[in-house]
């Protein structure tokens, strides 16, 4: 059965590639050109993962590990057991992550709607890549990526944070930090704003927007408004993707000793003279 807004969503139009060709829907879901491309690059890199771990020692879920290629095989491709099944899987990844923001991009065409979405999801991909390609590019090796797995994963960050001693200490990860936990306290005053306005006691209406101002004037003396919490959120969010991006990037390719002595440009600056 359609929906009765159904009728607005369901257009032609607004593709990127391929026309009307692929412009059709299996189901509540959109499929597109992108839509065929996701589900091609999804299903060869998770059938690639799978490949992967039945060549692996375990199928213990958390010991599951797929590496990147030794460093000694620098840029270059690696045979399929030693690495080459990670750089594979990584091409699909970005074939599957690029798929699903470009088919984001033509549902608001249809929509007519502002690219926010795809956007925002263009700065987690951005971050993604810097980790497997743009750092590992940088620094020579395809091996500076990180591991498929998920204590895998855990260790080496721990360990290319213990590489430059003391992690926190790196400037774009203290913004990186300061912006994801910024998000999750906008987040919850919002969504705790909300659900007050929503649920009022036994008895009483709903409240409006002017009572939800009312609230944080009271409280803290400002108020952003409807429209500026959602504005605020998006810019904390996109922050916080992107500085993560920055701190990792600039590990290696900018700075190589570790991160506490970056920080001796403070104590030579010529005020302490
Ligand atoms: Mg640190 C990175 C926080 C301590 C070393 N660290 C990060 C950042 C984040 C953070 C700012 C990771 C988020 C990110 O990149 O998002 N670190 C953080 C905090 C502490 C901390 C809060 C803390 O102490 C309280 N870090 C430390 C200690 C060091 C340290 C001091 C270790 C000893 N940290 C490092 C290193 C790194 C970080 C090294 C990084 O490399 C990492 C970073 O900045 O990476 C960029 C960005 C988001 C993504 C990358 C996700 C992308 C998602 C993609 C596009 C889509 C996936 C789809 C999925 C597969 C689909 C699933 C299907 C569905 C389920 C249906
Ligand atoms: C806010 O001011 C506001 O406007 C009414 C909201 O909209 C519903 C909110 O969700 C929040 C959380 C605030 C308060 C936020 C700041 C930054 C003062």
């Amino acid at each position: 059965a359609m929906l009765n807004f159904e009728r607005k969503y369901r257009v032609r139009g607004g593709t990127l590639l391929g026309g009307d060709l692929f412009d059709f829907w299996v189901g509540p879901f959109y499929v597109g050109f992108f839509g065929v491309t996701g589900l091609f690059f999804t299903l060869l890199g998770t059938g690639l993962i799978v490949w992967g771990a039945a060549l692996g020692p375990t199928w213990n879920v958390w010991q599951i590990n797929i590496a990147p290629p030794d460093l000694k095989y620098g840029l270059a491709l690696a045979p399929l057991r030693e690495g080459g099944l990670w750089q594979i899987i990584t091409f699909c990844a970005i074939g599957s992550f690029g798929s699903w923001a470009l088919r984001e991009v033509e549902i608001c065409r249809k929509l007519g709607i502002g690219y926010h979405v795809p956007f925002a999801f263009s700065v987690a991909i951005f971050a993604y890549v810097t980790l497997v390609v743009i750092r590992p590019l940088l620094m020579g090796a395809w091996g500076h990526g990180f591991p498929y797995g998920i204590l895998s994963h855990l260790d080496w960050v721990s360990n290319v944070g213990y590489q430059y001693l003391h992690f926190h200490y790196n400037p774009a990860h203290m913004l990186g930090v300061t912006f994801f936990f910024t998000t999750t306290f906008a987040l919850s005053l919002h969504g705790s704003l909300i659900l007050s306005s929503t649920n009022p006691p036994k008895g009483e209406v709903v409240k409006t927007p002017e009572h939800e101002d009312t609230y944080f004037r009271d409280t803290i003396g400002y108020s952003i408004g409807t429209l500026g919490i959602h504005r605020l959120g998006l810019f904390l969010a996109l922050s916080a993707g992107f500085w993560s991006a920055v701190c990792i990037v600039i590990s290696g390719p900018f700075w190589t000793r570790g991160w506490p002595e970056w920080w001796g440009w403070w104590l030579s600056l010529p005020i302490w003279r």
